[in-house]
């Protein structure tokens, strides 16, 4: 039960948040140990940062370290085999692409798998809540929405329709032939570009696959074919499995809605059943929130006690609930322990992906049920209960977790301390909603986004998304990063946890305007009623943010195609390998993308320079990285200017 760590965090050097600080203090006192003692036990080793660590074989680990002072003449590191830092860094980049494509992708089967199940009638508990968006996706798979009888159009019955996007849908994942039909919803420029590359993905799998075989020890040793695999499978990420994810999702559970909440540990309530759901997918936890709300599951928890059910979320399984349901995110990545560290977590439901081993340890220091889901995200300890959702049987499931929750409201053991901090928000940003927020469209009137962007009230538009890290302080680069993009006019899109931190520090308030915004971004968020940072929903979501570039540079005005416009994206904490994969689908859709803390690509530089500069030739996005918040945003605001200028925009 006690601690390992020999060295604790400093709270106040750990987070930024007062929540976060108070709850690390706390596990402290318990002798729990939690991610940010274990980052100070635990150093990253020097040449994996690198990128020039190869364990691809077992004449390995080859370890090209750059040397102090840089490389003076030829560069003649080489692993056993020959292979050169070049393609090392760029297998390990490529795996990582695979990893984080691998993740979004099934995550996007497994929603269209439920979908099928639900066009085809074989689940009561799933229905079709948002038709029209199913209708509005239709023609992107060809399916037609109407018929002609008898030359009349009528329109298409709706089980139809849904059956056979569903089947073209599940289809992608192996297509066989073509492209995937989602490819074309990129503006005709890049996806010509795409063509004329060679880099149009296959299949979601087929992408992947390849990756691993192709970086397979003995295989591709260039590292510019290397990186034209990582474009075919992050742009099969992005525009085909994460994209078939998030609009199946509207589909089966609506499309979100400006909605409003709150977040942070403070959601948590003491006299309440507290509930709750991490990870990444909403299928079980739709459910969930169906079966908290359930008079049963209300009296049920009466009984035992209880004032109510309070359900609150960590990472993107939050995102979800919050942005279709209004449920409150209890925290972020870096805060999965310390929910448990309140005492007053009842059960913790775990599905895939950011989840932490460890929160079987913590566990065990409380009464806290901690229970995995899916079948492919187990854990080894042994007090963690697995309750194996099935789509057939969702309800009963949910219905069982919530139960057992409740049941174990009596159990709780230390004192319960939850930290009474706690932000009011707003999200549910779709494109759908922008678009209705700002005016009916992107373009002709006073309120529209690209007619703002010309007049320079907004100087231009920054994608933020992505994780924690604990190898830097908590939530502060998310932070400073949006702050002073705001400052400079510029409008934020955010996802993930960047989103589920901005709202923690009121940054999603229509209110912050006002206070946080340059002079014309702030005009246009008090005149529409918009935060100035716009929440679009999880990790697989930032599809949302390619379509709203795709619309704006579609609606014309902005150039052609999303590497014409002022936009720039980053990832100011990252940490996963779906962070590469989805930096990698950004920068070859044309965004300039830059990383916080570190890129593994230092001990390669001729490789690092082809993904810091020469990609940008190619597709008029490139990586980049910068630790520090401020230069990382002004680069952001630099590149926005740039466009600005080459727009002829600029005033
Ligand atoms: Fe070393 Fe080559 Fe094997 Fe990598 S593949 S571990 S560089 S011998
Ligand atoms: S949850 S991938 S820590 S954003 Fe999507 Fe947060 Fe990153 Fe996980």
């Amino acid at each position: 039960k006690k601690t390992k760590a020999v060295k604790l965090a400093n709270p106040l050097t750990a987070s930024i948040d007062p929540a976060t600080q108070q709850m690390i203090k706390r596990a402290q006192e318990l002798s729990v140990d939690t991610v940010f003692d274990r980052a100070e036990n635990m150093k990253p080793c020097n040449i994996g940062l690198q990128g020039t660590c190869c364990k691809n074989c077992a004449m390995g680990p080859c370890r090209l370290p750059l040397p102090k002072g840089g490389i003076e003449g030829e560069d003649d590191r080489k692993g056993l085999c020959g292979a050169t830092p070049n393609t090392i860094a760029a297998r390990n980049f490529a795996r990582m692409v695979a990893g984080g494509a691998a993740a979004h992708s099934d995550h996007g089967r497994g929603v269209a798998e439920v979908f099928l199940s639900v066009a085809r009638k074989e689940t009561e508990d799933y229905v079709i809540k948002d038709y029209h968006k199913l209708i509005s996706i239709a023609p992107h798979f060809d399916v037609a929405t109407t018929v002609e009888v008898d030359g009349e159009t009528l329109d298409r019955d709706l089980d139809e329709i849904a059956l056979e996007v569903a089947e073209k849908a599940m289809a992608e994942w192996g297509r066989t032939e073509g492209e995937p039909y989602y490819m074309k919803r990129a503006p005709e420029q890049l996806y010509n570009r795409w063509k004329e590359m060679g880099v149009l993905p296959r299949n979601v799998d087929r992408e992947i696959v390849d990756i691993m075989h192709r970086t397979h020890m003995g295989v591709d040793q260039d590292y510019k074919n290397i990186v034209k695999q990582c474009t075919r499978a992050a742009l099969a990420d992005g525009w085909v499995g994460s994209m078939i994810g998030t609009d199946l999702q509207d589909v089966m559970f609506g499309t979100p809605n400006p909605i409003q909440s709150e977040v942070n540990l403070g959601v948590m309530k003491k006299d309440h059943v507290n509930i709750i759901v991490h990870g990444h997918e909403p299928i079980l936890s739709e459910m969930i929130v169906a079966a908290t709300q359930s008079k049963e599951m209300i009296d049920y928890a009466a009984e035992k006690g209880a004032k109510g059910i309070q359900l609150g979320g960590i990472c993107c399984t939050a995102n979800e609930l919050l942005q279709r349901h209004g449920i409150p995110p209890a925290g972020t990545f870096l805060q999965q322990e310390l929910a448990i560290v309140t005492g007053a977590c009842d059960a913790m439901v775990v599905d895939v992906q950011c989840i932490f081993q460890n929160l079987a340890n913590v566990a065990k220091c409380f009464h806290t049920k901690l229970i995995t889901t899916h079948p492919i995200a187990r854990m080894e300890q042994n007090n963690v209960i697995h309750i194996e959702f099935d789509e057939h049987h969702a309800m009963d499931d949910a219905k069982r977790i919530v139960k057992m929750a409740i049941d174990n409201f009596e159990n709780r053991e230390v004192d319960v301390i939850i930290p009474p901090i706690k932000e009011n928000q707003v999200a549910g940003f779709s494109v759908e909603s922008i678009e209705y927020h700002l005016g009916g469209s992107f373009r002709g009137t006073y309120y529209t986004l690209n007619d703002n962007i010309i007049n320079g009230r907004i100087r231009g538009i920054a994608g933020v998304v992505g994780c924690n890290n604990a190898r830097t302080k908590h939530n502060n680069d998310h932070i400073e990063i949006i702050k002073e993009l705001i400052k400079n006019d510029v409008i934020v899109l955010t996802t993930g946890c960047s989103a589920i931190a901005a709202g923690m520090h009121g940054l999603l308030t229509p209110e912050s305007a006002a206070v946080l915004c340059g002079p014309g971004l702030a005009e246009v968020c008090e005149t529409v009623g918009i935060p100035p940072v716009l929440h679009m929903g999880s990790c697989v979501d930032n599809s949302r943010i390619l379509l709203a570039a795709t619309e704006v540079a579609k609606a014309g005005g902005l150039g052609k195609e999303i590497k014409d416009l002022p936009v720039a994206g980053s990832a100011p904490e990252w940490m996963s390998e779906k962070a590469i994969s989805i930096g990698h689908y950004f920068v070859t859709s044309g965004v300039y993308t830059v990383f916080g803390c570190h890129m593994p690509v230092e001990g390669a530089p001729v490789f690092k320079d082809y993904l810091y500069k020469d990609l940008e030739g190619i597709y008029g996005g490139m990586w980049d990285c910068e630790a520090d918040p401020i230069a990382h945003a002004q680069k952001m605001i630099a590149h926005i200017d740039k466009k600005r200028q080459e727009l002829g925009i600029d005033k």
